[in-house]
């Protein structure tokens, strides 16, 4: 096959992983269907994916991973910057060249008996002075279909990158070399946990992924390109790469504002993204899910992209009712990983909204379900293309991206934190961002169940360099001349009543808090000021009929003790970990704050 580019730097780099991975075949993608077909037909014949039945799921196909390569994986994910301290506390660091000698390792010859696909991609609209460029080499035709759905690719991304454009290299084996004659057998190709790494040289801008073929571990576009190597190019040029999902909302006047939120996982970030508002006249349309890219306009405001092309969702718990969009968005043209195949081969999950279908259903692990434990794995994902959602905002591919007038910050917290509440300054809202938490379950996490991990900005997982000159970056963005700055919003739908019965009915009801952060950007909102800083009235949200005056009050107090026990945990246990990376300004807003609640 003829090379489709004369990129000099990108022919070599080719070459140099030729030569050490020795795949048996090399084969340049270009994004077209034929190749996407190509490559289900190459799962399908592995016995690494199901066809879906083709009346209700058309072009719809199942995957199931090896049990062990079902999610993420933190402690293999490193940041290998030259000085440690760049990497800083909350990022596995490992210098740079060891890292590499220990993968070259793995790397000789770990694509023999398969097909190298060289895959060009763009994060963003091809051509946006905003978007990016990557190449990512791999070995896993999941991969292959997975990035065509997540990401641009093909022959464009090639023509923008010209000759000499500037690319990130992105290498990934799923690191199961094939013996002379032997195939996968319908077994997932991976390696074990202690042989998997997930490496970002920021100085280079440069990932190689080694050992998993699961989503952000394997699909470098997203959180290895889009968040971590983006995060530290953000802030060598100032602007922001974030782990934000962003929305368009319309009044019932037409007026339209763009929000941007950053949210932990598992807090619900795809449902915010597509919600169906319950009041009459307002629209809530789907930007993206993820992932923003914000950089200042010439007129000072911030402009934000979503660098990504699809949606890769969790499966459980989605459903018509928590995501009619989202359900109509995998209603074909989807890929689906762990979830489980019905009788009709159809899907299911926990979660779906209907009870699992009569006849035999197969479970995630590929066997006959005795419907004692999940069908689907809790991490069960689908990866469909952004366009299908009927939500989509006409805006969603625009390359000069859409103006934010508000940033929201979130976390399930059962108590302490109100429904909403308004940063009054820029740094506040920057502060607010730093101590961002959200309650685990013991299931989850080898920790305390009810116990707060923080998550500043969401970022903790996806931040390429240290989170300490992380908030730093947020204050100075804060500081650009000119600069027509987002309001910052602290939101929480989780909280509790003590009885454990939900003091708020969340999903579509949301848009009552959205209404008010629209109407607060335009200066019409009803509001206090309160020691945690601007807060809604009690009749500004009007509250749906489900929620009684008094537990409007509860959602909507100011819990001096909660306050005082966080600010004494963000002091003790979560701020000490930046050492003295940590800005003085947060440290101020959070004496400011201390003192404000006790005046
Ligand atoms: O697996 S991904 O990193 O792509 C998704 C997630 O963990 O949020
Ligand atoms: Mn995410």
């Amino acid at each position: 096959m003829p090379t489709p580019t004369s990129h000099a730097k990108l022919l070599q780099w080719v070459e140099e992983i030729v030569t050490l991975c020795r795949p048996d075949a090399v084969q340049w993608c270009d994004g077209s269907q034929d190749e996407y077909d190509q490559m289900i037909q190459l799962a399908v014949a592995a016995g690494l994916a199901t066809p879906l039945d083709a009346a209700t799921r058309p072009n719809s196909y199942l995957f199931r991973s090896d049990p062990s390569d079902v999610a993420r994986v933190e402690n293999r994910t490193y940041i290998a910057s030259r000085n440690p301290e760049d990497a800083g506390p909350t990022n596995n660091w490992i210098d740079p060249e060891t890292l590499k000698a220990t993968m070259r390792g793995l790397y000789a010859g770990c694509m023999a008996g398969r097909t190298l696909f060289v895959i060009p991609f763009s994060m963003g609209p091809v051509g946006s002075p905003i978007a990016k460029i990557g190449v990512e080499i791999t070995d896993s035709p999941y991969v292959v279909v997975n990035m065509h759905i997540m990401t641009r690719v093909g022959g464009k991304v090639l023509e923008v990158l010209g000759t000499d454009g500037e690319f990130v290299p992105c290498l990934h084996s799923v690191g199961k070399p094939l013996a002379p004659g032997q195939a996968d057998n319908g077994v997932w190709p991976c390696a074990p946990l202690d042989s998997k790494y997930i490496s970002h040289f920021p100085e280079e801008r440069m990932i190689w992924a080694y050992g998993s073929g699961y989503g952000g571990n394997a699909l470098l576009g997203k959180k290895c390109l889009a968040l971590r190597i983006a995060s530290a190019q953000a802030r060598d040029e100032g602007w922001l790469a974030e782990h934000m999902l962003i929305l368009k909302l319309t009044n019932p006047l037409g007026a339209v504002r763009f929000v941007a939120a950053a949210f932990p996982s598992a807090c619900g970030k795809t449902n915010l993204a597509m919600l169906v508002p319950t009041i009459a006249g307002w629209k809530v349309e789907t930007v993206g899910d993820d992932i923003a890219w914000m950089k200042f306009g010439k007129d000072g405001q911030l402009y934000a992209i979503n660098p990504e092309a699809g949606f890769f969702g969790v499966a459980p718990g989605t459903s018509s009712k928590s995501n009619p969009n989202a359900m109509s968005a995998i209603a074909r043209n989807t890929i689906f990983t762990n979830v489980a195949l019905t009788s009709a081969n159809d899907i299911w999950w926990e979660g779906i909204g209907y009870e699992p279908p009569a006849g035999e259903v197969i479970d995630w692990k590929g066997k006959s379900w005795e419907r004692k434990e999940v069908a689907a794995h809790a991490n069960a994902r689908f990866t469909a293309p952004a366009h299908q959602c009927p939500a989509i905002a006409a805006e969603w591919q625009d390359p000069a991206g859409v103006p934010i007038s508000a940033i929201l910050f979130g976390g399930r917290r059962p108590g302490t934190v109100p429904l909403v509440h308004q940063a009054l300054s820029w740094q506040h809202g920057v502060f607010l961002g730093s101590i961002v938490g959200s309650e685990v379950t013991a299931a989850a996490l080898d920790v305390q169940a009810g116990t707060v991990r923080r998550d500043p900005f969401a970022m903790l997982p996806f931040c390429g360099y240290n989170m300490g000159d992380y908030f730093a970056h947020w204050l100075r963005i804060g500081e650009t001349a000119g600069a027509q700055l987002p309001q910052i919003f602290f939101v929480n739908w989780f909280r509790k009543a003590a009885d454990g019965r939900w003091l708020w009915p969340g999903y579509g009801e949301n848009s009552r808090v959205l209404r008010w952060i629209f109407e607060q950007c335009e200066g019409t909102g009803k509001f206090v000021l309160t020691p945690l800083g601007i807060m809604p009235t009690d009749d500004a949200l009007d509250a749906p009929a489900s929620v009684s005056a008094a537990d409007m009050a509860e959602l909507l107090k100011v819990d001096r003790e909660g306050w005082l026990a966080e600010i004494a945990d963000v002091r003790s246990r979560h701020y000490p970990k930046f050492g003295d990376k940590l800005p003085p300004a947060l440290l101020q807003e959070l004496d400011a704050l201390q003192a404000r609640l006790s005046a």
